[in-house]
């Protein structure tokens, strides 16, 4: 017992000194915690904000830098809660000679998701581009491309079923001026294919959204008029297509002033809208004042999105201008990403921040 009361005292005397430290200790963590680590805060990451809202803030991402550049991953990881393969699930990578799949890219990705908390949006199964060799040369019948299709789809979406909440299962189907492009399935198939190619995505995971994604439809015009006409169809024949990609690669100081209202008719359908492959490219070199406006405009085009009813999210088509597709295809053209090559964020991530918090 004296024992017992000689350890009790030592308790009390030593307590206002346990509580004084202890409470030095909380004061400067408090103070120094937001300082020494601004990412540290899930709600002010983009994914945070997204999170909050319900909506998926995502990237298209590469293999490449995927399986060979840390910091990469590690935006990604922080910022995204959606990822897009940006070339892993197009045909001629998933299928380079008939009937031999090469997963192993694909299968990185929705693991590298799964991994990070991160949805994926499966991009894409009916293209008239990226088709491999022994499908575009093949010379087949229209009954033969009929089954080869069905097979494509059958096998890559029940391989991925539950998995992928949402697929861009007809990528680009329309021209300029609205009438359909001509393509390998449109010649051979004719409009039914689209129809045809939802259903069987549908029986293959019933769970999947399914979209209709094209570019250069963002605004009210005579291409997004016709995709709104084929939807407003589709859906009158019980067609099980759930949503519209709109793309969304712009030249900045020019996201259409029509883009929410265009988008609004098509949610006004009950159909979901995504913005699926946002970037906006800059002449180079990229003016301070062109970067202020990309942010903006970075803002503009996110809100377009969540101020619809029914928006899903928005995906950039990319993360870092270090691996874009612009510049390889719009000559004199780049920056068009949030990120700088070597990882800095642009004022174009805080436009898109600003755009996913409801308080900014
Ligand atoms: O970003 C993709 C690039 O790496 C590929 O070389 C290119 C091939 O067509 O496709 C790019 O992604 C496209 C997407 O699949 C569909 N919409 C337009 C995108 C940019 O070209």
């Amino acid at each position: 017992m004296p024992h017992a009361s000689a350890t009790h005292r030592r308790h009390s005397l030593f307590r206002p000194l346990l509580l004084a430290v202890a409470g030095a200790l909380v004061a400067t963590a408090t103070l120094t915690l937001p300082h020494l680590t601004p990412d540290a805060s899930a709600a002010t990451t983009l994914r945070g904000y997204a999170d909050g809202r319900g909506v998926k803030i995502g990237a298209a991402v590469g293999d490449g830098p995927l399986t060979s550049d840390g910091s990469y991953a590690s935006v990604l990881d922080r910022e995204f809660n959606s990822v897009t393969a940006e070339n892993a699930m197009k045909w001629d990578a998933l299928e380079p000679s008939r009937g031999n799949y090469n997963w192993a890219a694909a299968d990185r990705l929705v693991s590298h998701a799964a991994a990070h908390h991160q949805g994926v949006r499966g991009h894409t199964l009916v293209w008239y581009s990226q088709l491999p060799s022994w499908l575009k040369n093949g010379g087949f019948s229209a009954s033969q491309l009929n089954t080869i299709l069905k097979n494509h789809i059958d096998t890559t979406v029940g391989r991925y079923k539950g998995k992928i909440y949402a697929w861009d299962v007809v990528n680009e189907a329309f021209n300029e001026d609205g009438s359909m492009r001509g393509s390998l399935w449109q010649d051979k198939l004719g409009t039914g294919y689209i129809a045809n190619a939802l259903r069987w995505a549908h029986a293959a995971d019933p769970a999947a959204k399914l979209y209709i994604n094209d570019y250069n439809t963002e605004a009210d015009n005579a291409k997004s008029d016709a995709l709104y006409a084929l939807a407003k169809q589709l859906l009158a024949q019980g067609v099980p297509l759930h949503g519209i990609g709109f793309q969304s690669h712009f030249t900045v100081g020019q996201v259409p002033s029509s883009m929410k209202a265009n988008l609004k008719r098509f949610s006004d359908l009950g159909l979901e809208v995504s913005v699926t492959e946002l970037d906006i490219r800059i002449p180079m070199p990229a003016s301070s004042a062109e970067l202020a406006q990309q942010s903006t405009d970075y803002k503009t085009a996110t809100e377009n999105c969540l101020g619809v009813p029914r928006c899903a999210g928005v995906t950039v088509w990319g993360v870092s201008d270090r691996y874009s597709w612009v510049p390889g295809t719009f000559s004199g053209y780049g920056a068009a990403l949030p990120y700088t090559e070597s990882y800095a964020a642009k004022p174009a991530y805080t436009g898109l921040s600003n755009g996913l918090n409801p308080n900014a």
